[in-house]
């Protein structure tokens, strides 16, 4: 059931901003470095010059491109760029200007990701059903907002992969998701019928380069594309909250870390306590799209 009651986005009626140029080059520049050594690490020998280093070295990897999606997620914690991509000034300026909060913290629901061109085959990272962010925060906690940046490492675009967002669907609340084969789908009839009632609800492809960031609530609906390029689009996806808020996903690490503060040792531990916390069979994460 749709739920009726229209959700206030921090991010204004349309519930996403693309912010252009919102961070320096030598951040993405770091990543990809850090992810080209991680790779070397993995088995892919160094290869070529630095732009196309990380897509030649991450062919070695294609035949199991699932495989490799989750060791990357695995393998998050050895990887500093990130964070310091994550927790920079430049981050927590595009969030402030955009949201109004003031001290903003990082939220354990991250993700980097690769998608890779579909003719290596098709998995279930091919594409991103139409989804709320929201169905990924655990049930036990209600009082949410928490605003998801979308940080492209590559050019995307609708061609290679890129995002496409329905601007306004914030106010059509938690709408039901059904768990698909690539992960929790809002149910089709529901965004069918909110689509027909709703014509001011017109979705946008989005084309971001790397520098930009895509800020979108976490009721926006939006999914990701089939990448019919050559190249791979590489990502992360990070979520925040006001400081002090709720995470959405509790009892992964003691604190959340804090948005514009240096990484340091400290910073690092609660990344590898997140890792580590997801890896012991004894933690269960409980996500809403599982008790709708
Ligand atoms: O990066 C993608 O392909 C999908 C991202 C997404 O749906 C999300 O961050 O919630």
């Amino acid at each position: 059931m749709i739920r009726p009651k229209e959700q206030k986005s921090v991010l204004g009626k349309l519930g996403w901003r693309l912010c252009k140029s919102a961070l320096p080059k030598h951040l993405i520049q770091s990543v990809k470095r850090e992810l080209s050594e991680l790779m070397a690490d993995l088995g892919a020998p160094k290869k070529g010059l630095c732009c196309h280093r990380i897509d030649q070295q991450a062919k070695v990897f294609s035949n199991d491109i699932s495989s490799f999606q989750i060791l990357l997620q695995k393998n998050l914690h050895k990887l500093s760029s990130v964070y310091e991509l994550a927790l920079s000034q430049e981050i927590k300026d595009a969030l402030s200007t955009n949201t109004g909060w003031e001290e903003i913290e990082l939220s354990p629901i991250h993700n980097i990701r690769v998608k890779y061109p579909s003719k290596y085959g098709i998995t279930p990272f091919t594409t991103v059903p139409w989804h709320q962010d929201y169905g990924a925060t655990d049930p036990r906690q209600s009082d949410l907002e928490i605003v998801t940046a979308w940080i492209p490492l590559t050019c995307s675009k609708p061609y290679n992969g890129g995002l496409e967002i329905l601007p306004r669907s914030t106010k059509l609340g938690w709408i039901e998701h059904r768990r698909g084969d690539r992960g929790p789908a809002a149910k089709e009839e529901l965004m069918e019928k909110a689509l027909k009632e709703h014509g001011d609800l017109q979705p946008v492809k989005v084309v971001a380069s790397p520098g930009d960031i895509i800020l979108f609530d976490q009721y926006t609906l939006h999914r990701s594309l089939i990448n019919s390029s050559n190249q791979i689009r590489w990502s992360i996806d990070m979520r925040y909250i006001s400081k002090g808020s709720e995470s959405g996903r509790p009892g992964l690490w003691s604190k959340n870390p804090t948005v514009g503060n240096f990484v340091d040792d400290e910073v690092m531990r609660l990344i590898k306590q997140r890792q580590d916390s997801m890896d012991n069979p004894n933690v269960t994460i409980k996500k809403r799209v599982d008790f709708n």
